[in-house]
């Protein structure tokens, strides 16, 4: 038992240390002055961090445990052993005096350090199922149900307030265009065609005066057969309206210079003329006397003849006189 009375005999203690000593010389210089005591002092506080940094080292303790005594009694070893990496110091065997007398049985040493974190451990059994937890938050909303067949009709709803006129689709716009430009060119045909027409009816024997044509056919014929020329061209006899149009009549008459029928007469009633439709007259143009309703030694006198002046008279329905239709 040595001086401190807390090691056995023979017994011999290595420690593992961290340690940031250079290399093993560095070490040894510093533990090789320390005496026995020391030593012990060192092994018994190297919990304590005030003792190893009085005595210079940098080390902390990781493991502490006892060995069967080699090297002879009272042989205390300060190793560094399985330091990690580079900072595992090298041993360091301080010089621990002469080999002394078997100590005895030493107490147990201080509580060591606590020792690094071992590798995890196996999985454990699960445990028992634990209550059942609280009532979750409420989910999202979930899929539409099957729809239902559709109720009764409803009653009809107030009217809306009329919107705002909306523009013209561009296809019924397109469309609209397309068909005017059609009609357009129609129309234009239409125009030539009646262009041409009109030049044609009017030579060498028409006149046109504002919406009525007048056109003799050249014959000379009764007031019957004249009337009945001008039915078949689905016409009449000219029955002037207006000093125009007896003037356009007039024309024709002097270029033929044939007096001519116009379609008046007063068979009906007797000094009454009258139009086709039974009308009478809103415009004449009689020649002074006229109608005198009398023929020299013949009846009466009830058809009408235009002059070359454009003057009218009354005669006989059996004369000839030339034809002219109004159209
Ligand atoms: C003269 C006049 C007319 C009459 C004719 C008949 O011109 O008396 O009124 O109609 O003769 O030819
Ligand atoms: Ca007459």
């Amino acid at each position: 038992m040595d001086e401190m009375g807390e090691k056995a005999p023979g017994e011999r203690r290595e420690i593992q240390v961290h340690q940031d000593l250079q290399d093993k010389q560095e070490c040894q210089d510093q533990l090789a002055p320390l005496g026995r005591k020391e030593t012990m002092a060192l092994l018994g506080n190297l919990d304590q961090r005030e003792t190893l940094d009085h005595l210079g080292l940098q080390v902390s303790l990781v493991q502490l445990e006892e060995r069967a005594p080699q090297g002879g009694r009272g042989a205390w070893d300060l190793q560094a052993h399985e330091a990690p990496k580079e900072n595992l110091g090298p041993k360091c065997v301080p010089s621990a005096g002469g080999v002394g007398a078997p100590g005895m049985q030493g107490s147990p040493g201080p509580t060591g350090l606590k020792g690094e974190r071992g590798a995890p451990g196996q999985p454990g059994a699960p445990g028992p199922a634990g209550l059942a937890g609280p009532a979750g938050a409420v989910g999202p909303q979930g899929p539409s149900g099957a729809r239902e067949p559709p109720g009764l009709k409803g009653d009809r709803g107030t009217p809306g307030e009329k919107g705002a006129k909306g523009e013209t689709s561009v296809p019924e716009a397109a469309t609209l265009r397309q068909r005017m430009t059609n009609l357009e060119r129609v129309v234009q045909r239409l125009r030539n065609t009646v262009s041409q027409y009109r030049k044609a009816v009017l030579f060498p024997d028409g006149l046109a005066v504002g919406e009525k044509i007048f056109k003799t056919s050249g014959a000379v014929k009764s007031y019957s057969d004249a009337r009945q020329v001008c039915r078949e061209a689905e016409g009449q006899l000219p029955s002037p309206r207006s000093a125009a149009e007896n003037e356009a009549v007039t024309q024709l008459v002097r270029a033929r210079n044939k007096h001519a029928y116009l379609s008046m007469n007063d068979i009906s009633r007797e000094g009454r003329f009258t139009y086709p439709t039974g009308q009478s007259l809103v415009y004449s143009n009689w020649a002074p006397g006229e109608p005198n309703n009398r023929a020299k030694d013949k009846g009466p006198e009830n058809c009408l003849e235009i002059y070359s002046n454009g003057n009218w008279n009354d005669i006989e329905c059996t004369e000839e006189r030339l034809v002219i239709c109004e159209f």
